[in-house]
């Protein structure tokens, strides 16, 4: 781990992209290399980028990364799927339409299969930014399909969450209007080109009036054309624009915090998870104390308590 390490830092892609897998899979290996290399992570600015299926994401975020581009940040993007822990179409799909950046060294693009973890974006995820962000990448895209859990999961990964509709995604402004989508902190409409865009983008505006903002920041809401490049100027003002209204408010680190706080949870639940066979093998008399919770000797909640208590000694 340590030559990976090494390498990472020095900005080889080939160790990157083992150090990913590496982190994906988790375990000790993972631990490992995240201990070494944590320090060089918490620098980049994390763009999740979400929305419906076939709204134009991908298209979207390739346009993103020439943005980027013209200012020479290096920029990675994580395609995470939510659906399915196989490769699925999308994920193709999205290689396709971004493989306009394949020979550019200052991008990296990477697909993700969800774990098997609530929420369409895993543990692997923060591990894989902090590869990623020790590796030199000044701006990380994350983007996910969102169907209402993994829009939430990715609001609490990215520092700026932009969220992509198209015209007529009527389903999705009722959505905004019930609240679930309070987490955008900017707002696309893209297919700009098709009917309808300017109309959908003043129903956004008008159902983000009703809302209660926790904060200053008025979320802007932009009509792009992510095939021709229409508005993407004003999206990447927009991203940089949250980013700073982050740094000066202190609002940054109080997500930052929320999301430690998400992960350490997962963290510790998956260690506990993976602690518990052995600790019921070797909390020795486990079928003796199951055979006095039977004979109604012991209740289930204390046994679990004595169990807890062996769980968490950590892994030997
Ligand atoms: N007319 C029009 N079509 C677009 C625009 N942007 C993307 N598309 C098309 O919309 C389709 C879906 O684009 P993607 O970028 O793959 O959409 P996506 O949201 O990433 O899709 P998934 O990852 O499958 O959820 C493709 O056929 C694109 O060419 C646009 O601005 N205008
Ligand atoms: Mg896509």
């Amino acid at each position: 781990m340590e030559a990976i390490s090494k390498e990472l830092l020095a900005g080889n892609r080939r160790a990157l992209a083992r150090a990913i897998t590496v982190v994906e899979d988790g375990g000790e290996e993972a631990s490992a290399l995240v201990r070494a290399l944590y320090k060089h992570s918490g620098k980049a600015h994390i763009i999740g980028v979400t929305g419906s299926p076939g709204v134009g994401k991908s298209t979207l975020v390739d346009a993103l990364i020439s943005e980027c581009r013209k200012e020479d940040l290096k920029v990675a993007v994580l395609a995470v799927d939510p659906s399915s822990p196989f490769t699925g179409g999308a994920i193709l799909g999205d290689r396709i339409r971004m493989q306009g950046h394949t020979l550019d060294k200052k991008v990296f693009i990477r697909s993700m299969a969800n774990r098997g973890h609530q929420g369409g974006v895993s543990l692997g995820t923060y591990d894989a930014v902090r590869m990623l962000e020790a590796s030199g990448y000044d701006v990380i895209i994350i983007e996910t399909v969102g169907v209402g859990q993994s829009e939430l999961a990715i609001a609490k990964t990215a520092d700026t969450t932009i969220l992509v509709l198209m015209p007529g995604s009527g389903d999705d402004i009722q959505a905004i209007k019930s609240g679930i989508m309070e987490i955008g902190d900017i707002f696309v409409v893209n297919k700009g080109d098709l009917p309808g865009a300017n109309k959908s983008a003043s129903e956004i505006v008008a159902s983000l009036e009703l809302n209660k903002f926790t904060n200053d920041w008025r979320p802007p809401v932009i009509v792009t054309v992510a095939e021709t490049s229409q508005g993407l100027p004003e999206l990447w003002q927009g991203a940089k624009d949250h980013r700073k209204f982050l740094q000066d408010s202190g609002e940054l680190t109080r997500r930052r915090e929320q999301r430690i706080e998400a992960e350490l949870a997962e963290i510790v639940a998956d260690l506990a998870r993976r602690n518990l066979k052995d600790a019921m093998k070797s909390s020795g008399d486990i079928r003796k104390v199951l055979k006095e919770i039977v004979a109604l000797e012991v209740d289930p909640h204390s046994a679990a308590d004595t169990l807890i208590a062996k769980l968490f000694v950590g892994p030997s």
